[in-house]
């Protein structure tokens, strides 16, 4: 910058009478100071040290405010954790209580617990056939319960529900053998619908047809991790012949084990669930007919584990399937809470885009600043904080809107063009006054402001004033291109509905 001489000589004016005024208050101060200092020697001993007293808890007392408003970072009081730790069943309902009170639809969450509530009150045994598709699952059960209805089919993804099958072991207990639809096959929501019905009950019975894929170990890992009693099964084994049997089986435990999983060796077994066979007869005038007969099924080893693994105690079986249900609700709910928040956080940056469109129009000269860093700003960063639960400090969104301001000179020139060109969009305008462009162009930058900040909580869970700015810089050209007819059909409404 260049100055002019006049302006040199003001300055150095001003800077001779700032040296005068300081050194005549340091002075003053310091002559009042032994002044009262004196009088108090003078005076008696108590007053002294109740001078000293008072001059202390007023330095104490300003630094206590500076430190709180400056230094202190607000901890994440109810910052939420990106996975949900298991919880007892009364704070799972706590928090579903309190969810439900915020507005958040917590229903899925709720029928989990009911359904849990129905499965303790019948007391059955849930165990769950899982596997890759095509496995065997339904053929298993078909085996075990040959009244059962199941869709078998050589084609996978045969199985596209859930359901539910009377059985009665050797001991006399009611089980609930469950088929669910295979996992790895092209519907990929399948795969979530089984995990989920895998974790409601005690036990699962991993069906395989060989060695484990890469997908298969790290479900069963997965499974393992949620404390689920597991019996894994080696299905079709026909196909293989004694020494191979044995080699796989081997080369299971051994995968197990590279796993992790608390699996013991009698819960591994080989079975054939039987299947349908394709078979060709010819008949004595040379004919052929291609018929399907049942393969013979043998699943003894699989009867056997299930019994020694119900002779144990159920109870245990109960604990861990109450607890791996707590888990599946309290994600549930994580997913309707984020949900929720992504609704509302819409919400608010509507609202304030809205406000910012106002104030443009309503502006004869309006300026970003006044719009970011004033009113409007503030309350938008204050509200969405306050949704994703973090809690920032006055300093943090001054920071934040300062910084984001900063950065919206830049993106000016390339906003009003935006503007202008999204409002061509909109026949019957005519020339639209270059007011309304800059109205068009503010709101768009409030909703990109808002957008950003929104991805920020979102990943940290706190207000970051540098991080959520540059999100901002960086992201603006793309949120501005994404929302410009919405914005502009805004300020549309707001102009005609005001005039
Ligand atoms: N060789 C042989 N084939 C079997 C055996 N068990 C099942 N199969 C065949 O494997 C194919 C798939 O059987 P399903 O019972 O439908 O398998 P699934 O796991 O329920 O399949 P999805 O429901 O699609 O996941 C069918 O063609 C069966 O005949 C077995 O023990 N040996
Ligand atoms: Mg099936």
């Amino acid at each position: 910058m260049k100055l002019d001489r006049a302006i040199r000589i003001v300055f150095a004016l001003l800077i001779l009478v700032a040296v005068i005024v300081a050194t005549g208050a340091l002075l003053f101060v310091t002559e009042s100071a032994l002044n009262v200092w004196d009088r108090l020697r003078a005076g008696p001993a108590v007053l002294l040290y109740l001078y000293v007293a008072i001059l202390f808890g007023i330095v104490a007392g300003a630094v206590f405010l500076i430190w709180r408003l400056v230094i202190r970072r607000t901890p994440r009081s109810s910052a939420k954790p990106e996975t949900p730790q298991p919880l007892s069943r009364q704070e799972i309902e706590t928090r579903l209580r309190e969810a439900d009170e915020a507005g958040v639809d917590v229903s899925a969450a709720q029928a989990e617990l009911r359904e849990l509530a129905s499965r303790r009150e019948s007391g059955v045994i849930h165990l769950c056939f899982f596997g890759n598709i095509s496995t065997g699952k339904s053929s298993l059960i078909k085996a075990l319960v040959p009244e059962a209805e199941v869709r078998i089919d050589i084609v996978g993804g045969s199985t596209d529900d859930v359901r539910h099958f009377r059985w009665r072991n050797d001991a006399g207990v009611e089980i609930l053998l469950t088929d669910v639809p295979g996992t790895g096959g092209p519907d990929s929501g399948y795969d979530a619908l089984a995990l989920e019905e895998a974790r409601r009950s005690q036990v699962v019975l991993f069906v395989c047809e060989g060695d484990l894929t890469r997908a298969e170990a790290s479900a069963i890992a997965e499974l393992l991790a949620l404390e689920k009693p597991m019996v894994l099964v080696m299905n079709k084994a026909d196909r293989f012949n004694h020494d191979e049997q044995a080699r796989l089986m081997q080369r299971l435990l051994e995968r197990l084990e590279q796993i992790g999983g608390d699996v013991s060796r009698d819960r591994v077994v080989a079975v054939s669930a039987g299947g349908e066979v394709d078979v060709l007869t010819r008949d004595a005038e040379g004919r052929e007919t291609l018929t399907q007969r049942q393969r013979e099924a043998d699943i003894g080893v699989l009867v056997v584990a299930i019994n020694r693994l119900l002779e144990a105690d159920t109870a245990a079986l109960d604990v861990r399937r109450d607890r791996a249900v707590f888990q599946l609700t309290a994600e549930k709910l994580a997913q309707a809470e984020a949900a929720y928040r992504t609704q509302r956080s819409e919400q608010i940056i509507r609202n304030a885009t809205r406000k910012a469109v106002i104030g443009a129009l309503a502006a004869i000269s309006p300026g970003t600043d006044i719009l970011i860093q004033g009113y409007i700003g503030t309350a938008m960063t204050r509200e969405l904080c306050k949704l994703y639960g973090a809690a920032p400090r006055d300093l943090d969104i001054e920071e934040f809107l300062n910084l984001s301001q900063s950065r919206v000179g830049r993106a000016l020139p390339l906003t009003l063009a935006v503007a202008g060109n999204g409002l061509k969009a909109f026949p019957g305008l005519g020339t639209v006054a270059g007011g309304f462009v800059h109205a068009v162009a503010y709101g768009l930058i409030f909703d990109a402001l808002g957008r950003s900040l929104v991805m920020t909580l979102t990943k940290y869970g706190e207000l970051k004033p540098d991080i959520a700015a540059k999100e901002f810089e960086e992201g603006i050209s793309e949120h501005v291109e994404a929302g410009v007819k919405r914005i502009a059909r805004m300020a549309l409404e707001e102009k005609t509905g005001g005039s």
